[in-house]
Order: C-alpha cells, then sequence, then structure tokens
C-alpha cells in the first residue's frame, strides 16, 4: 500500500511540487488508518493511495442514480451512459468507483468532499485513490478530504463505522423523523392531472400518509417553478387545497436544472455553466437541452434562496430536490472554483431557505450533501415493472442499490429506496411488490406510496402495516459482498423485534423470520498487537 507514492507508514510527511504543496499524517485508528492532511496550490488530479487490487470490490457511482454493487476488477470498464455525467464528474474507462470502494474485510474511502471530487481508478492490477480539485488554485492551505482505510473486522460492520465516520467529519445532524407520504410520479408519471391530484387527496385520509408530494409535471418548465401548466392552480394554491385536506404538502423541484426554453434561461442567459463561452448542456430530459444552473453566483443563490423561501411560505414542508448532480458538473463557472464548491453553495442556500423543511435529495452527489439533506435516494428510480435489460431503470435494480447503500441509512440521512408500487395492476407479481416494501421496511427506509389510492384494497394497505411494523430497527446486509443477489438482512430492535430476512433478486423469492430470543451474539473478532478483541451485540 503506498500513500502519496510512498509505502505506507505512520507518522508526518510532506510534499512540494511545481504546481501546489501538501502536508499530511497517517495515523492509526480504531480498526486501520487515517490520512489526514492540508494543501494548497493548485493540485487538479492528486494520487493519495495506492494499493493491489482485490478480486472483487463493492463499488459505485457518485450520486443517488448509480449502481453501487459488487464489480470483478480484472475484468472492468466504465461506460458513459446516455447522460455523461450521470455516474461521475471524473470520465476515464479506468474509473471505478467514487467516494469508496470496499471488498472482504476492507473498505477504503473518504470522509467528505467539500473541495475536491474523491475517487477510484483501476491502474493495472491496483486501485488508486485520486483527490480531482477540477482547476482549483488555492492561496491558503484547505483541509485534505480525509481518507480512512478499515481493514480489521466484516465489511457489514466497516461500511457502517465509515458512515459513522463520515457524518462525524461533517457535523451530521439527524434531527427529523421521517415522514410517511404519496408521490404522484409511479402512477401518474408526466401525465398527472390536477383532478389525478384531487380523487387521491380524497382517499389519502384512508392510509397513514402525512406528506401528499405533487412530483414533475405541474410546472410550465424545467426552472419555472412558480409558474404551473395549464389544468394546474397556482404553486400557492396547489399548498392551500391539500393543507386544508389535512396533509403536509410536499412538492418536485429540479433547482440546479434549467431548461433551454424556460423563462429563466431567457432572463438570465448568464446564470448557468458554460463551455468554451456557450451553455453547456448538463444533460438532456424532457425533450430538451438542460443547463445547470452556476451556483458559484451570488445572484444565483439569491434567486434559489427566494424561490424556496416563497414555497416553505405557500406551506411546503417537504422538498423532492432532483437531478442535483447537474449544479456539480464541471465547466466554467463566474467564481473559479472548482464545482464540488459551487454544488455545496446551492445546497447550503437551499438547506437555510427551506427551515425545518424536509428535504429528500435525489439524483444527488452523494457525500457533498451530507448536513444539507434529511434523506436521500440511494437508487436508480423503480418502476411498475420487475426487471430490465442491462440493469436497467426497473424495481429489481433500484432494490439492489437499497440493499446494498444500507449502512448510510440513519447515518447521514434516511435512506430513501423509492417510492413503493403496491397496486395489482402493475407488471410486477404479488410476490415482488411484498420483497419491496418488506425489504424497504426492515431496512427501515422511508416510506412513500406511489399508487392511485383507488386502487388499493385491503391487503395492500396491510403490506403496508406490515411495511411499517418491521421498520424501527438497526438493519445490517449480513453477505454484502454476495454476487449473486440473494441477500441476507439482519435487523435487531425493529418494531416487530429481530427480524431475518433473506431476499433472492434473482429469483424474486423471500424468506421472513423472527428471532426474538435476544441474545447477544458474538459480532467480530479482531487481532490487534496479538490481542484479541471480542465485540458483543451493539458496536458502534
Ligand atoms: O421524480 C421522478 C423520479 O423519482 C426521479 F428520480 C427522477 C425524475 C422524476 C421526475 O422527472 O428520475
Amino acid at each position: 500500500m503506498w500513500i502519496f507514492r510512498r509505502k505506507i507508514s505512520e507518522g508526518f510527511f510532506s510534499l512540494s511540487d511545481k504546481k501546489y504543496s501538501a502536508i499530511w499524517s497517517v495515523e492509526k485508528i480504531h480498526l486501520g488508518f487515517v490520512v489526514k492532511g492540508y494543501i494548497k496550490g493548485k493540485p487538479e488530479k492528486l494520487e493519495i493511495l495506492r494499493i493491489d487490487a482485490p478480486r472483487k470490490a463493492l463499488a459505485g457511482g457518485w450520486q443517488s442514480w448509480s449502481p453501487f454493487k459488487v464489480i470483478d476488477t480484472k475484468n472492468h470498464s466504465f461506460k458513459i451512459r446516455d447522460w455523461k455525467y450521470k455516474d461521475t464528474p471524473a470520465l476515464s474507462e479506468n474509473h471505478l468507483s467514487d467516494y469508496l470502494v470496499a471488498s472482504n474485510g476492507i473498505v477504503i474511502g473518504f470522509l467528505s468532499s467539500r473541495f475536491a471530487h474523491p475517487y477510484f481508478e483501476i491502474d493495472g492490477d491496483q486501485i488508486v485513490a485520486y483527490l480531482d480539485y477540477f482547476d482549483s488554485n488555492f492561496e491558503n492551505e484547505i483541509p485534505i478530504e480525509p481518507l480512512i482505510v478499515l481493514n480489521e473486522g466484516d465489511t457489514p460492520l466497516l461500511l457502517e463505522l465509515y458512515a459513522r465516520m463520515i457524518a462525524k467529519d461533517n457535523s451530521v445532524k439527524l434531527e427529523k423523523k421521517k415522514p410517511i407520504g404519496w408521490s404522484s410520479w409511479y402512477q401518474y408519471f408526466s401525465d398527472l392531472e390536477w383532478s389525478d391530484v384531487l380523487t387521491n387527496l380524497e382517499k389519502a385520509k384512508d392510509f397513514p400518509i402525512e406528506i401528499f408530494q405533487i412530483d414533475d409535471s405541474y410546472e410550465a418548465d424545467i426552472g419555472d417553478w412558480l409558474d404551473t401548466r395549464a389544468g394546474f392552480p397556482s404553486v400557492s394554491d396547489m399548498a392551500e387545497v391539500i393543507k386544508r385536506k389535512g396533509f403536509k404538502p410536499g412538492i418536485w423541484v429540479a433547482p440546479f436544472s434549467v431548461s433551454e426554453t424556460s423563462k429563466l434561461f431567457k432572463e438570465h442567459p448568464d446564470w448557468v455553466v458554460k463551455e468554451n463561452g456557450k451553455p453547456k448542456i448538463a444533460y438532456k430530459n424532457w425533450g430538451k437541452n438542460i443547463y445547470a444552473l452556476d451556483l458559484s453566483n451570488e445572484e444565483v443563490l439569491n434567486w434559489l434562496n427566494d424561490l424556496f423561501s416563497n414555497l416553505r411560505k405557500m406551506g411546503y414542508r417537504f422538498f423532492k430536490i432532483d437531478f442535483l448532480f447537474s449544479g456539480a458538473i464541471p465547466g466554467e463557472r463566474k467564481r473559479s472554483e472548482s464545482p464540488i464548491i459551487s454544488y455545496r453553495r446551492g445546497m447550503k442556500a437551499i438547506r437555510k431557505a427551506t427551515k425545518d423543511a424536509f428535504i429528500l435529495g435525489c439524483g444527488a452527489p452523494l457525500i457533498p450533501s451530507t448536513g444539507f439533506v434529511d434523506g436521500m435516494r440511494v437508487s436508480e428510480d423503480t418502476a411498475p415493472y420487475w426487471e430490465a435489460k442491462d440493469e436497467g431503470i426497473s424495481a429489481k435494480y433500484a432494490l439492489r442499490n437499497d440493499i446494498t447503500r444500507y449502512f448510510f441509512h440513519k447515518r447521514l440521512w434516511h435512506n430513501d429506496p423509492d417510492c413503493l408500487i403496491l397496486r395489482k395492476d402493475s407488471n410486477i407479481s404479488k410476490e415482488q411488490r411484498e420483497i419491496y416494501a418488506i425489504t424497504s421496511g426492515t431496512l427501515d427506509n422511508m416510506i412513500f406510496l406511489s399508487d392511485d389510492l383507488r386502487k388499493l384494497s385491503e391487503s395492500e394497505k396491510d403490506l403496508l402495516e406490515k411495511t411499517i411494523s418491521l421498520s424501527g430497527g438497526k438493519p445490517r446486509v449480513e453477505n454484502i459482498m454476495d454476487t449473486s443477489m440473494r441477500y441476507e438482512i439482519t435487523s435487531r430492535g425493529s418494531n416487530s423485534g429481530n427480524i431475518h430476512l433473506v431476499v433472492d433478486l434473482k429469483e424474486s423469492k423471500y424468506k421472513l423470520n423472527f428471532d426474538n430470543h435476544s441474545k447477544i451474539d458474538r459480532r467480530v473478532m479482531v487481532k490487534d498487537n496479538g490481542r484479541n478483541f471480542y465485540f458483543y451485540g451493539e458496536v458502534f
């Protein structure tokens, strides 16, 4: 193992290059070690650690929708998907993972992404951890994003400890309870009409729903969030109607995205990230080119503040903020700073303006969002069908990410496994609907429904109730390195006691057991300096 290209050893080090200078320490910590330090100048792409690659690695991309799964490091090449920056801003076919990689008995991960984008590449037989500072030039010293290597214990435990350490480094406070809600998206998609909202509002009182959230398609255009599409009342009236029915209004916004046809872009063509002086396409969707707001611009931050303060004043208390990765794409900005710094300015503005409201991040770079969101989507979209070729959008692959990223839950934010689709007339079998709901419950994740509520009968209500009864515990995916998609999940101290759940995503089967003879079991044995340590029950 090498740190800053030197063979690893504990101690303090420094180096001065033409472009930058750095000081760092390598220090032993519980179950591993940490690399910390300071840097100034123009580091660009900085190598932090190099290690012989394990054959199997749990790896994945940078944001909510990016797959996180076990891959074979010998046969890996990164594929750039339809939207260039969907899975990483560090584009290279050697790209392996953003933020962390894990394997049997080892987790290597960065604790923060405040200035740089942390990621991993494959280089021959080795894995290399980098920090990409893009073109930033730091006149004063800034902290290097700390890197930890935890290599004494079982992978799930080390991942949980890693998440804890990220939370601590970013002063995450999980103050809010996770709400149960309804979202319009997975029933109506972009065909949503105001009459559908009213129909479901009538039915919602029969369900344990607190948040009634209107998803995409109410808006006049991407960027014009306070103007509604024909057939919808004003954004403020929408909130009024929902409130009057006794629910907390929730709304979907893609706050860092601007469509080429929007009023916002026409009025402020200078507010977007550019390439060669021209607006840069962040991604294409809704049949349009979508640009990214330049979050280094004070005027843009003021506009964000006004937008969210307004929405909050109207009564919205739940914000699903989506396509956030666009705010962090590389490009030309007003302040020449790293896109990660700009992204966090944008997130900070929204957090401040929404005050006590619940923020659900979506399509969001994970680590830079810590401390700014209450909930986080940790998968691609679910769908009213189970399977899709090439691991495309589907319930099955959404659920896989919810399982493999379980350790973030309740440490960095509440994991959102995406909405439950419970209706019988979707293309998901009864067994598959149960798998999705029961797994989400056992993982203690957020629960949102997305059905025409008229379609749900007693049996679906029972499944919802069961899902809620399974939550509340401390979940763990015991065999997270498994490649067969047959996961063994335990949860201790849930509303239904201790749970043992086996979910087989390939075969669409599950087995749920309860183990209420609470025995304190031995979790880890660690050899350190020739001594054995035994941990019992709750470790971290
Ligand atoms: O809100 C939906 C999905 O849940 C989200 F993940 C993203 C887009 C929309 C609406 O456009 O895929």
